[in-house]
């Protein structure tokens, strides 16, 4: 089926790349020819197709196969698995299936399966998983994501969509032509743009950042780490205490006020409870002004410095962007909602190339000028079950059947979960406060996970479903995000008696007698070519002619043109905000929502507000230290963290973490030395180097090495067994893993 006049192709999050077999091996990734900045990550997949990381055949963990479902749950993780055949698997996982619907109903089955899985639109192991269950009635699901929890909850009321606002990000040629001063909270950090879900063409970022620069932008880098902007655009580097920048917004705030800069025809046009909102800032409500000084003493930067970048915000033509990371925080809300408020005192919004920008750089896509395309994907059905959780609570659900907990202005129970199934998801990496986690985790009477690789996860359930990689089967890359669609090749067959997470469903739906609900008489190349054909109809419509399935395969990519106009986020609400409200109860910038306010969260009040954080160096020991665990630059999460590419920048098998000289020295560590790191909730170990570019105070150390557990410590150097395990607030329940206190000691 495939052509063979061309190179093969294949697509991941990181990009695409030109794929080198020879006799039925991968023996090289050569970089997409339209990329400008390709990424690295790619080729670190090549060396571990094969080995002994990769599973190849379904497994099932010894006591689990000889007791059945229940037994000795407390033993996964360090027990052994026995082969099985697929017929064998797929029996033992339909009954499962059935005995624990009979007994105790769908919602007995956990299946948020949360997690990035491939790039890949028909493959795409959730929405497989998703429509299979769905098929058999459906199963408790979850909500949000560990990205943007937060923001994603509390946003909709303040500017009526979050997503949308993603989509709509101002773009960087905007910027570059009518920005004059970008002040980035949590910096603008090109080593995350280097992903974007669903597949990448060309990586924008590097470019976007230098145009601007170029242009004579200023970028002020607000951030415990100097490296969250690109050295070469020379940014001003303010590093506050970490999880403390709604107070910095807030006191930013206040010096506009007390200086009458804000814009308040647009605040009267535009918003609504400003009003009320300045009874908070100016201390009318509990007789504390937000004043700089008083930011100055939470975020410990001095207030001339606040004062004096308020006024050059009011004074210039000014761009926000308020990166993800400052969600994934206690009370993470609040830099989301008080960032907002502060964009809309300056009156830009909905101009060219200011206002505000959630994440530049956090993806290729943010900034990144293109249509948004309505791609068909793999329909899902309907799931019938309507329990629910907030995606982080899954240790709250495993450990408390029954318990009560809000979210979003409502209450909610969570459901008694017999069965987990995991399949393109990884909570040993993604999930706070591993320890708690494990423990949880052996409740459960059966764990299923669709794993390639012995990872964490994978060693940590019962049944272990071996899945392809995108290089052993075929897809289309196809993302609203990229205007690039790139045929996926499958490059090589199966490796041992892996399959396609479509063919594992396939397979079990047939022992369930499903399988024509599930397939509708459809294969695997059928529907990709009716993804296709469905996408191209809805395409056209505006205007884009899209060639058809052959000529596609044969070409292997195409890219979408780009848009005549650059984005400008907000523009048309600017323009005519009664003919064009944003979906807010007022159709205005919520300063003050009701309806938040309604719900009476203390946590989580009418209008943004500072709270103190669970953990912060304002509420440390002598000699704690915060910890950021933010996104590695060499891999994507834990996803080939055991190939070369991430493997070449921990030489001695632990993770780095970056600490500030003058803290070493304080603890007598020195460079290189392999250092423990720990808190009550657990350890790690990691090698220490030692950077002047890093706050006082701020330990760094990136997410993703495996969870490789010696009693409550990781050996590899995963930070999430030290992460709290907390929601950021009733409202969203978000993560906050950011918010970490720690000691490091010699190993
Ligand atoms: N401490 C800390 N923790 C964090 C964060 C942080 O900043 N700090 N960030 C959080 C964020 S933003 C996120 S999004 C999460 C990410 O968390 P995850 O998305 O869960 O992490 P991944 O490692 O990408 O997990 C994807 C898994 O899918 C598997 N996989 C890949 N392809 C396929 C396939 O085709 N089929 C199947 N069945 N499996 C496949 C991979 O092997 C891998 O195990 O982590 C969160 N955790
Ligand atoms: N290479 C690579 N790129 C990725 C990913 C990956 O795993 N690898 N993951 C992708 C995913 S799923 C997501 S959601 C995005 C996430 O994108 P982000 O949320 O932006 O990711 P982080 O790297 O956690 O955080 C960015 C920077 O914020 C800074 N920061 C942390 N806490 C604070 C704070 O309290 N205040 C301030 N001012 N700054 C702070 C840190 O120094 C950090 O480097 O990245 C995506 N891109
Ligand atoms: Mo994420």
């Amino acid at each position: 089926m495939k052509p063979t006049d061309r190179d093969l192709l294949t697509s991941s999050h990181w990009g695409t790349y030109r794929v080198e077999v020879a006799d039925g091996r991968v023996t090289a990734l050569r970089d997409f020819e339209e990329d400008p900045d390709p990424s690295p990550i790619g080729h670190g997949i090549v060396d571990v197709l094969e080995g002994p990381t990769r599973i190849t055949t379904p497994m099932v963990r010894k006591s689990w196969l000889e007791g059945g479902p229940g037994t000795a749950g407390e033993k996964r993780g360090e027990e052994d698995f026995v082969a099985v055949t697929w017929e064998v698997a797929n029996k033992l996982v339909a009954d499962e299936l059935n005995r624990v619907r009979q007994d105790f109903g769908n919602q007995a089955i956990y299946a948020g399966s949360y997690g990035w899985a491939s790039a890949g639109r028909f493959h795409h192991a959730q929405s497989q998983l998703k429509r299979f269950l769905n098929c058999i009635g459906g199963c408790t699901s979850s909500k949000n994501t560990y990205s943007f929890a937060a923001a994603e909850v509390v946003v909709p009321h303040i500017l009526g969509t979050f997503r949308g606002f993603l989509d709509t990000a101002t773009s960087w040629e905007s910027i570059a032509s009518d920005c004059e001063l970008f002040v980035a909270f949590g910096g603008v950090p090109l080593k995350n743009g280097q992903i974007s879900q669903g597949g990448t063409g060309a990586h924008v970022q590097r470019a976007g950042v230098s145009a601007a620069r170029d242009a004579g932008v200023r970028f002020v880098n607000i951030s415990p780490l100097r490296s969250d902007l690109m050295e070469e655009v020379e940014a001003e580097w303010l590093a506050p205490r970490p999880s403390t920048d709604a107070a910095l917004m807030l006191g930013l705030a206040h010096t506009l006020l007390a200086e009458g800069l804000q814009e308040q025809t647009f605040l009267d046009r535009y918003t609504t409870g400003f009003d009320r909102f300045t009874r908070y800032l100016n201390g009318a409500a509990d007789g504390i002004a937000k004043n700089a000084a008083w930011a100055a003493d939470i975020c410990a930067l001095p207030a001339d410095t606040i004062r004096d970048l308020a006024r050059r915000m009011a004074g210039s033509r000014t761009m926000i962007s308020v990166a993800w990371s400052l969600t994934r925080q206690d009370h993470g809300e609040q830099p989301f909602w008080a960032g907002i408020t502060l964009a809309a005192m300056l009156g830009q919004m909905g101009l060219p190339g200011t206002g505000i920008g959630f994440g530049y750089s956090a993806m290729n896509n943010i900034g990144l000028n293109r249509h948004q395309l309505d791609f068909a994907s793999f329909p899902q059905g309907e799931n019938p079950v309507k329990d629910f959780i907030p995606v982080a609570r899954v240790t709250d659900l495993l450990e408390n059947p029954g318990g009560q907990f809000d979210y979003d202005g409502q209450s909610y129970a969570y459901p008694d979960i017999r069965l987990v199934w995991w399949a393109g998801g990884n909570p040993f990496h993604h999930h706070q406060d591993l320890n708690r986690m494990r423990l949880a985790w052996a409740k459960p009477d059966t764990i299923i996970a669709n794993e390639w690789c012995w990872n964490a996860l994978a060693k940590h359930a019962d049944i272990v479903l071996p899945c392809t990689t995108p290089l052993e089967r075929s897809d289309i890359a196809m993302s609203p995000k990229d205007p690039y669609l790139v045929a996926m090749d499958q490059a090589i067959k199966p490796i041992g008696q892996a399959r396609d997470d479509h063919q594992i469903f396939r397979g079990i739906a047939t022992a369930m007698a499903v399988h024509d609900a599930f397939t509708e008489g459809r294969s695997a190349e059928e529907w990709q070519r009716w993804i296709w054909d469905v996408s191209r109809q809805r395409v056209s419509q505006f205007g884009i002619e899209l060639p058809n399935w052959d000529s596609f395969q044969k070409d292997g990519w195409l890219k979408v043109p780009t848009p005549d106009k650059p984005e400008i986020m907000m523009a048309d609400f600017r323009k005519d905000p009664d003919a064009n409200p944003l979906a807010t109860p007022s159709g205005k910038i919520e300063i003050f929502s009701d309806t938040i306010s309604g719900f009476d969260y203390d946590d989580c009040p009418g209008h943004p507000i500072w709270l103190e954080p669970l953990e912060w160096l304002g509420s440390a020991e002598p000699d704690q230290l915060h910890m950021i665990s933010n996104q590695p630059r060499n891999k994507l999460h834990s996803q080939l963290d055991h190939g070369p590419v991430s493997r070449a920048d921990r030489p001695r098998g632990v993770e780095p973490v970056t600490m500030h000289p003058e803290d070493a020295a304080k603890r007598d560590l020195h460079e290189g030395q392999i250092v423990r790191i720990h808190n009550k909730r657990g350890a790690c170990l990691a090698e220490l180097r030692t950077n002047a570019d890093i706050r006082l105070g701020v330990i760094q150390i990136a997410t993703g090495a495996w969870f490789d557990p010696d009693g409550d410590t990781c050996r590899n150097g995963n930070p999430n067994t030290l992460t709290p395990d907390k929601g950021s607030s009733s409202l969203a329940q978000g993560p906050i893993a950011h918010s970490c206190l720690v000691k490091v000691s010699s190993a």
